[in-house]
């Protein structure tokens, strides 16, 4: 074992079995400028580019990654010192293990400290996409109207600073102004993140932010920018300590940010782009015309799917999402909501089994090589839940249909915001931006059981519904009640709507 830093040069140190970057990485460009470098980014897009830069012709679609936030700032230092590289280690569920370098970014901005050179860099005619993974958050949307929430501050401060950016919509706004002066082809705007119709949304909020900045700006954006809706897909935990150690002994190289990932990934893209695109299609992504169907299905069966075990799991205390589907219970609750609540709202997709879909979420849930932390599935809840879960409550109560499997979960919710422990009375680690405020709702349960709905930034109208009310005022007395255990509430629900535990997968 060696102690020597990953980077280019010591590339040519490492054991034969890891895939290494086979092509010259100073012939590439940088036509993709990409935003919000997380772990998903780098399991995902980038090793997408990573495997069509092997074969040549796609040298102008290498990376550039922007970090906008201040915790970005170690994630620059380290991607510097290792020339962009990191590792990419892909788990399967049988145990087997892919162990890769990355090699597609080939420059990081940190934007804080540079704002002019970000914005000049969105602005060069040689960025030809600009992608985003900028969580469900980053988009500001206001869930009572589905506009853009003018009232954040950093959006309010952006729509009066137009050269000093602060959110994606600031700087992608300050690049296409000088894109439009200068008569340079727009880029496209490529979302990835889990929001259905991800690029209309982008599009929508872009437009009602420039429409308050600059409205000729505005129309030019509306004419000249594509915004492709896309179905991303890759379960990629948080990196851990014992990830960095296992690249350190099979690589014999120091990654001080390595990425581990599962090994099924997916991306279905919408084939609308202002200015060209990579060849994604052959290194296994598929170009569609429309791809509302896998979205939907995607985000409120798997996103939602892991929110359900997420929420569940904590306040039972278990810590990962293998251990919780592991479970039988909890396993059998997942296969009833899908089934149940998800399965009637989605539509026919030509090609997919949906039956199959949902065995094979069930199996990388259970992946016990991916040790998937439940803080992360329930981190940032409050941005989540409004697109995962509470549009699918929204669609059933139109349609007339129950969704007190759902409601459980919302209840379920607001006694981890509440008590913010576990069934063994331990801390649960919330990371939520809104954390304090769901707390604060939470915690007035008690005195009024519809309290938590009351927090209309995450729940729109929710609380005025009344059979909404009736089924969460109930699971809220189920869950409330001194003597419950979350199990064996999750199996009364599931024989009140006739799914036994004898049922279903678990048969
Ligand atoms: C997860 C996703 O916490 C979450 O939002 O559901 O990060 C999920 O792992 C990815 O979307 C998988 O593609």
């Amino acid at each position: 074992m060696t102690n020597n830093q990953l980077n280019q040069s010591n590339l040519a140190n490492l054991p034969s079995h890891i895939d290494i970057p086979n092509y010259d990485r100073n012939k590439l460009t940088a036509g993709i400028v990409h935003i919000g470098v997380g772990g998903f980014h780098r399991a995902h897009q980038a090793m997408y580019i990573n495997e069509l830069l092997k074969t040549p012709g796609s040298e102008q679609w290498a990376i550039c990654g922007i970090g906008l936030l201040e915790n970005n700032r170690s994630l620059r230092d380290i991607l510097v010192k290792q020339d962009y590289l990191y590792s990419l280690v892909v788990r399967h569920p049988n145990g087997q293990i892919e162990n890769k370098v990355i090699g597609s970014m080939i420059d990081f901005m940190f934007a804080p400290d540079n704002k002019q050179n970000v914005i000049d860099k969105l602005a060069n005619s040689e960025t030809k996409i600009v992608s985003l993974t900028i969580t469900e958050g980053g988009y500001n949307i206001d869930p009572m109207t589905g506009d853009l929430d003018l009232n954040h501050p950093d959006i309010a401060h952006d729509i009066t600073h137009p050269n000093d950016p602060i959110t994606a919509f600031g700087y992608i706004a300050a690049a296409l102004r000088i894109r439009k002066a200068n008569n340079i082809q727009a880029f496209t705007v490529q979302s990835c993140d889990n929001i259905q119709h991800n690029g209309a949304v982008t599009r929508k909020m872009l437009l009602s932010f420039t429409e308050q900045q600059d409205l000729m700006l505005s129309h030019w954006i509306a004419q000249h920018v594509e915004f492709p809706n896309a179905m991303v897909d890759r379960i990629t935990p948080v990196t851990t300590k014992a990830d960095i150690d296992y690249v350190a002994q099979t690589f014999g190289l120091k990654d001080e940010w390595p990425i581990t990932c599962e090994s099924f990934a997916q991306w279905v893209i919408e084939d609308n782009f202002s200015d060209g695109r990579p060849n994604w299609d052959l290194v296994g992504a598929q170009f569609v015309t429309d791809v509302t169907p896998f979205e939907k299905m995607k985000i409120r069966l798997l996103n939602a799917g892991h929110s359900v075990l997420g929420l569940l799991g904590a306040i039972h205390g278990y810590g990962t999402i293998d251990e919780t589907v592991s479970d039988p219970v909890f396993a059998k609750f997942l296969r009833a909501f899908m089934d149940l609540e998800v399965t009637p709202l989605l539509d026919e997709l030509p090609g997919i089994d949906l039956e199959q879909y949902k065995n094979t979420l069930i199996e990388r849930f259970s992946n016990p090589n991916i040790k998937d932390s439940l803080v992360r599935i329930c981190s940032e809840s409050s941005a989540k839940l409004p697109k995962f879960l509470i549009a699918t409550i929204h669609e059933n109560l139109e349609a007339g249909r129950d969704c007190s499997l759902a409601a459980l979960v919302i209840a379920t919710w607001c006694l981890y915001s509440d008590k913010q422990t576990n069934a063994q009375q331990e801390p649960i680690e919330i990371q939520d931006v809104m954390k304090d405020e769901l707390a604060s709702y939470a915690h007035k349960t008690t005195i009024d059981k519809l309290a938590f709905l009351k927090l209309n930034s995450v729940f729109g109208d929710l609380n005025t519904h009344p059979v909404f009310i009736q089924t969460y005022r109930d699971a809220i007395d189920a869950i409330y009640s001194a003597t419950s255990n979350i199990k064996d509430i999750m199996k009364n629900t599931l024989e009140s709507k006739q799914f036994g535990i004898s049922q279903g997968v678990l048969k």
